[in-house]
């Protein structure tokens, strides 16, 4: 399988984490931000990674969600859902919020933290200039990011109460602590949250073990 991505993407951190999780074999190509969309589009009509190609001229999927469903058709043990259907719902309806909902609140946060006070973890030009893009692109404007950082708190309420268990649903890892493990995974650089959510780096890191991942920036 080839797998196209940001290496530094949290969405493309959930894919190579399933991968992880399931032992499957497979290669990445890194893409450069701004003409990735030469790449990607062909293949999926989409601009976004991670896109994943399970083999020479197999239908592309321009998805993390999708990818995560495909794997689990294409290699169903160890599935990354329950077999009560109850449970699999939760499971799924968790991991599409955090797809949707908290993923993207990390990344208003995350860049606005190393456009100000995290601008020591990389002042050079090349990386600002990235910050300065994605915060366009996106739309960050200050209410927006305070928005965002609301959404992360009530975010972690539900995720502190859940995790008290190892497992967000049921007795074992599931899509939907892939999701949380790699969608929170940037909140590891900003101190405010190391220091109020240790419980969150430590299950972040006990995920990333048992997929086999290298730790994010922060955590290694
Ligand atoms: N819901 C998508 C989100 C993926 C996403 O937002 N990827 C970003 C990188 S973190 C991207 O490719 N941005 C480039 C673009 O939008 O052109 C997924 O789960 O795959």
């Amino acid at each position: 399988m080839l797998l196209l991505q940001f290496s530094t993407s949290h969405y493309c951190r959930k894919a190579r984490l399933a991968l992880g999780y399931k032992h499957i074999d497979y290669r990445v190509e890194n893409l450069t931000p701004g003409i990735h969309a030469l790449r990607l589009k062909p293949l999926t009509g989409l601009t976004t990674v991670p896109t994943l190609i399970p083999s020479e001229g197999a239908i592309a999927l321009g998805d993390s969600t999708q990818i995560l469903h495909f794997l689990d058709q294409h290699q169903p043990t160890p599935s990354l859902s329950l077999e009560d259907p109850a449970q699999a719902a939760d499971i799924w309806l968790l991991e599409d919020w955090l797809d949707e909902s908290i993923g993207t609140a990390t990344r208003f946060v995350y860049y606005d933290y190393r456009a100000g006070e995290g601008k020591a973890i990389d002042p050079s030009w090349m990386s600002q200039a990235v910050i300065r893009i994605v915060r366009s692109q996106y739309g960050m404007t200050p209410a927006k990011v305070a928005q965002a950082r609301l959404r992360l708190d009530t975010g972690l309420e539900i995720l502190q109460h859940r995790w008290q268990t190892p497992f967000l649903v049921g007795d074992r890892l599931t899509a939907a602590d892939i999701a949380a493990a790699a969608l929170l995974s940037p909140l590891a650089l900003i101190p405010t949250y190391r220091q109020a959510h240790g419980w969150l780096f430590d299950r972040i890191t006990e995920i990333h073990h048992h997929c086999q991942e290298p730790l994010p920036p922060g955590l290694a």
